[in-house]
């Protein structure tokens, strides 16, 4: 690709948006209209926050979040083509006043949409400075700015985190790098950013391994590298103490992208990981189904399997594309599969102090400001009605009794004894001797299927 960068046409200029004051003009706060027609897309038709489900209004089920780092930092670029999506707030420079007036485009964007949770990486927000004096200095004027912003729009940050990835530094890992230096640079970021997200009152604090893992097994000490990560983690718990923040600190699994191969692969390989290194007590998962997909697994697999284990704490709600296979961070729009997820924080009790974080990008195509809302309202109605589905499903506890029936051997007899472990190996023996081979039973897979669909 040429150095040659040939800008998408600007609409308007940094400026004459200072100017106006609003950064989406003719655009107001985005209603509820269940009766909207098919071709009206900047209204809920399924999300009503105040309504009430299950004992708790939509709002408190869903807690959605918008992101920083797509929505106000992405651009569209991607390895064959330049930046797409310019916004008219941007300057095109990195300079603290540009960061100043972005933060106001989305604080903005976050109240008319009617979103009352954000997230961000601390570079997200900030401009790295020359040092880390510099970079401290530039990121404690930026959360004084979002302070006042959070305040004035009644917003409140989901998460805050640490990019331990984008900067070259970090090439060789962060917490799992060779070099102790690079490490202390990961740490002194961990610190500060916790600093920060305890002072905008942050529920929870995200580590995302983006380059915790290996290219080469050759180079590598997979040992020593997850004993450094560890003893990361160890030091933010020592520290989240120290300062009394107290947000739920969580990991975020994926398998690889950008490395080959990430330690975080999934949920099972983190909670075995946190459990070897006695991390379990301070550590809840935060499950993005696009990495689930990318490990492998069906779409809601990673957020059953953590909330089955106890360690689901936070969704970063957003879907890959089956055709293309990597980390594409879509909006969610398919019903079924939001469904599954919703069932699943149902039958938990809802995700609190975690949310729904729309870990997502608009294509680089949809280049309209309109689009940021159309794509986030598209996926708040279909979690709204996955919502009411997954409830739906749960009030009428056909499919849950039909689950139930399916184990109801264990509920007794050498069942229950096998569940309690009470039971032996010499049992089972004379279990089978007297009582032969055991009748076949129907898993009556599109039976459950059938039924399922019947709610969707
Ligand atoms: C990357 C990803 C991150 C984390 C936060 O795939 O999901 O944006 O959510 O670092
Ligand atoms: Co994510």
């Amino acid at each position: 690709m040429s150095s040659f960068a040939p800008a998408a046409k600007r609409s308007k200029t940094a400026e004459s948006v200072t100017d106006s004051g609003e950064f989406f003009p003719g655009i107001g706060k985005i209603g509820f209209k269940p009766k909207a027609g098919p071709k009206e897309v900047l209204c809920f038709k399924h999300y009503n926050a105040s309504e009430k489900i299950r004992g708790k209004t939509m709002e408190e089920w869903l807690r959605f979040s918008v992101c920083y780092w797509h929505t106000f930092r992405g651009t569209g670029a991607d390895p064959f083509g330049f930046p797409t999506l310019i916004r008219p707030w941007e300057d095109g420079t990195d300079s603290i006043e540009n960061a100043k007036r972005r933060m106001r485009a989305a604080f903005e964007f976050l109240h008319k949409l009617g979103v009352k949770y954000w997230t961000f990486h601390d570079r997200d927000i900030a401009p790295e400075g020359a040092t880390l004096e510099e970079t401290n200095k530039n990121l404690d004027e930026l959360s004084d700015l979002a302070l006042e912003l959070q305040s004035k729009y009644g917003i409140k940050l989901l998460w805050g985190t640490s990019n331990l990835f984008a900067n070259p530094r970090y090439m060789n890992g962060a917490a799992t790098n060779p070099d102790p230096h690079v490490f202390a640079c990961a740490g002194a970021q961990v610190k500060k950013m916790l600093e920060i997200t305890k002072k905008l009152g942050g529920e929870n604090f995200i580590f995302w391994g983006g380059r915790e893992g290996y290219q080469s097994i050759l180079n590598t000490d997979v040992k020593r590298e997850m004993d450094h990560m560890a003893a990361l983690f160890k030091m933010a718990i020592a520290y989240k103490n120290k300062i009394g923040f107290t947000g739920q600190l969580l990991i975020e699994p994926k398998p690889k992208e950008p490395t080959k191969h990430q330690y975080d692969y999934d949920a099972q390989t983190v909670i075995g990981f946190l459990k070897s290194y006695g991390l379990d007590k301070d550590f809840k998962l935060n499950i993005e189904p696009n990495h689930t997909t990318l490990a492998g697994h069906g779409y809601e697999h990673d957020v059953v399997v953590a909330s089955k284990l106890g360690f689901l704490g936070s969704v970063d709600s957003n879907t890959g594309s089956t055709d293309l296979g990597w980390d594409t961070d879509q909006f969610p729009m398919d019903v079924k599969n939001a469904t599954l997820v919703m069932k699943a924080i149902i039958e938990q009790g809802g995700l609190a102090p975690g949310g729904l974080n729309f870990d997502c990008k608009v294509r680089r195509e949809s280049t309209d400001l309109e689009d940021m809302f159309v794509s986030h309202i598209g996926a708040m109605d279909t979690f709204a009605r996955a919502l009411r589905i997954a409830a739906k499903v749960l009030d009428d506890g056909i499919l849950p009794g039909l689950v139930k029936d399916r184990y109801h051997g264990f509920d007794s007899g050498l069942g229950k004894k096998i569940e309690e472990n009470k039971a032996t190996l010499e049992e089972m023996e004379a279990h089978v001797l007297k009582h032969g081979e055991p009748e076949v039973r129907s898993g009556k897979q599109e039976m459950f299927e059938s039924i399922f669909n019947g709610y969707v």
